[in-house]
């Protein structure tokens, strides 16, 4: 078998538009309704869903056949929890919460095999090495790994140009809601403040030749966001999704809605 190649990898740095979605209803069920849906990309959020290596897995298994490229968001920056995700299939991990370049560059080394970095080895234990079905999967697997930082505190800001410069940081990711927060605005990631910050960030990540990417549901914004630099769009969550459906469909069968029964 081929080691299978990082196709969001080579969108990135063709800075192709890549629209994804972030999941976090922890279940394989609805992540392949999810992957039949059209987007790009997929995030399966574990910091702050309920997930673990255990429960991502087969969502990675349920969206395997379907276009979107998968990507998972560890809860932390732990190697050994790292090692598991990539053990089990992820190609590409997206970082939360980092905030220098000494954390950008544990990060690339928690990524890699040796001698670049320090993933252990047990291709035979891995999923992504197809239990080392995978011709060459130790030789190869750090050609394919991709790695996103999110930046989202006023450090990250702050150390942005040298966290981009980190060799191994394939994309910055700016997260709105962790940013509006650091910078005193909680809740408000529309804050003009927010905006303006996220805005100078996308056209430093991308003048560094590195891939931009952002959270961003407001599609007039998105396109503001498109032009400030941003090649990868995460324009919503499933929960959100769900929820809202949800409210709107109860809201509109009940007293005084448009499809009132009584
Ligand atoms: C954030 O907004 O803080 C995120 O991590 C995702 O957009
Ligand atoms: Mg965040």
């Amino acid at each position: 078998m081929d080691m299978p190649s990082n196709l969001f990898k080579q969108r990135l740095r063709d800075k192709r538009l890549q629209v994804g979605l972030f999941v976090g209803l922890a279940s394989h069920y609805s992540m392949e309704i999810l992957a039949s849906a059209g987007f790009d990309w997929l995030v399966i959020d574990a910091e702050h869903s309920p997930n673990s290596p255990a429960s991502v897995l087969p969502q990675l298994q349920a969206a395997a056949p379907y276009p979107p490229q998968l990507l998972v968001r560890p809860m932390n920056h732990d190697p050994a929890l790292i090692k598991q995700y990539l053990d089990i299939g992820a190609q590409t991990l997206m970082l939360p919460l980092v905030d220098n370049e000494e954390q950008a560059g544990a990060l690339v080394r928690a990524m890699r095999y040796p001698p670049q970095g320090i993933r252990g080895v047990a291709s035979s234990m891995a999923r992504a090495a197809c239990w080392n079905g995978v011709e060459g999967y130790v030789r190869h697997a750090n050609d394919e790994v991709c790695l996103v930082v999110q930046i989202e505190t006023r450090a990250a800001l702050q150390n942005l140009d040298a966290i981009l410069a980190v060799d191994g940081v394939d994309a910055a990711f700016i997260g709105p809601a962790d940013l509006a927060a650091s910078l005193g605005h909680p809740g408000d990631s529309g804050h003009p403040e927010v905006r303006s910050a996220i805005e100078d960030a996308l056209g430093r990540i991308a003048a560094s030749g590195k891939a931009a990417g952002v959270f961003v549901a407001d599609p007039m914004l998105a396109r503001r966001y498109r032009d400030c630099g941003a090649s990868f769009i995460a324009v919503g969550g499933d929960t959100t999704l769900l929820r809202n459906a949800a409210v709107k469909l109860a809201a509109a069968f009940r007293d005084g809605g448009a499809g009132a029964v009584s």
